[in-house]
């Protein structure tokens, strides 16, 4: 698939997918919605892809849903629908992806944007990002995964306080609150988020996926049932290349070649 709302891009491990309608803010509209997905999978697919990075283009991480688009279904249009067939994909899809998925904030993140920036696994900030949950600006509840994935990050009285005030999260208040992992200034952000990425590309590809997976699931188990989950996954981990190159490589005192198998 040739893309022309994102830039998609595969260099020495990683998948940097960047959110390319820089006029609009990276506002989603349906064809952005669908290439993202689709990059998200292709990424998935590729055993050459072990870490993708996603940005945004220009000021923005992305406006969220492209409200001119909205405009002009008014009357034909069912909203679950198109959240059911879009957004809940992409968010599915991002989720389900057992690589680190880094997200390098470069400017607002705002509504559906917001979401999809917190559906990545780790968050570098720029000082001049921002995160705003713009949906009831609107006159809609979050979305895109919002409300299962921010009070997780910060609990519930500050997800809901970002909900309904709908203001901006800036940078330096977003990693206090535990949005993001990091804050670098603006200039240095694709290279921190590169640098960050590059050893995660090295890494062993496998054990980050299923640690994605239980961290994910445990939320809704039993202490016993996390460690029998645990217990599990760890066989899958156990049997890998990677945990036999682990344990030769610190015996033999160098250090590990992973192969993400
Ligand atoms: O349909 C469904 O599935 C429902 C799903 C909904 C999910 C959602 O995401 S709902 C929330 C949608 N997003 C918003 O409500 C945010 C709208 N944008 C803003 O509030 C502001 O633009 C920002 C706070 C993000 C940034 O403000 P600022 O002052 O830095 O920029 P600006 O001047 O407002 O925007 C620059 C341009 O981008 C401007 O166009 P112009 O005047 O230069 O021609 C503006 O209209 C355009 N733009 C920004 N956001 C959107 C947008 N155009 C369409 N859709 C947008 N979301």
């Amino acid at each position: 698939m040739s893309y022309e709302t994102i830039l998609f891009d595969v260099a020495d491990g990683i998948a940097t997918i960047t959110l390319n309608r820089p006029e609009l803010l990276n506002a989603f509209n349906d064809q952005m919605i669908e290439e993202t997905t689709h990059a998200f999978k292709q990424a998935g697919r590729d055993d050459a892809v072990r870490c993708v990075l996603l940005t945004g283009n220009g000021r923005a991480f992305s406006s969220g849903q492209d409200l001119a688009d909205v405009t002009a279904r008014i009357g034909s249009f069912s909203i679950s629908e198109h959240l059911r067939h879009g957004y809940n994909r992409l968010i599915a899809t991002m989720i389900g992806l057992e690589k680190p998925i880094i997200g390098a904030i470069n400017g607002v993140a705002a509504g559906a944007g917001c979401g999809i920036a917190l559906a990545a696994d780790l968050r570098i900030a720029s000082d001049k990002a921002s995160f705003m949950l713009a949906f009831s600006k609107v006159g809609l509840i979050p979305d895109s995964g919002v409300n299962w994935l921010l009070p997780r990050l910060v609990g519930y009285a500050r997800a809901y306080e970002m909900a309904v005030t709908a203001d901006k999260i800036p940078a330096d208040k977003a990693y206090e609150w535990g949005i993001v992992n990091r804050v670098v200034p603006h200039e240095q952000l694709l290279e921190t988020a590169l640098a960050w990425a590059g050893p995660l590309a090295a890494g062993p590809t496998l054990a980050y996926g299923l640690t994605k997976r239980i961290m994910q699931k445990t939320w809704d188990m039993s202490l016993p049932e996390s460690l029998e989950y645990e217990a599990s996954l760890q066989e899958i981990a156990g049997r890998s290349q990677d945990n036999k190159e682990g344990v030769i490589a610190f015996l033999q005192k160098r250090a590990p070649n992973f192969s993400g198998k």
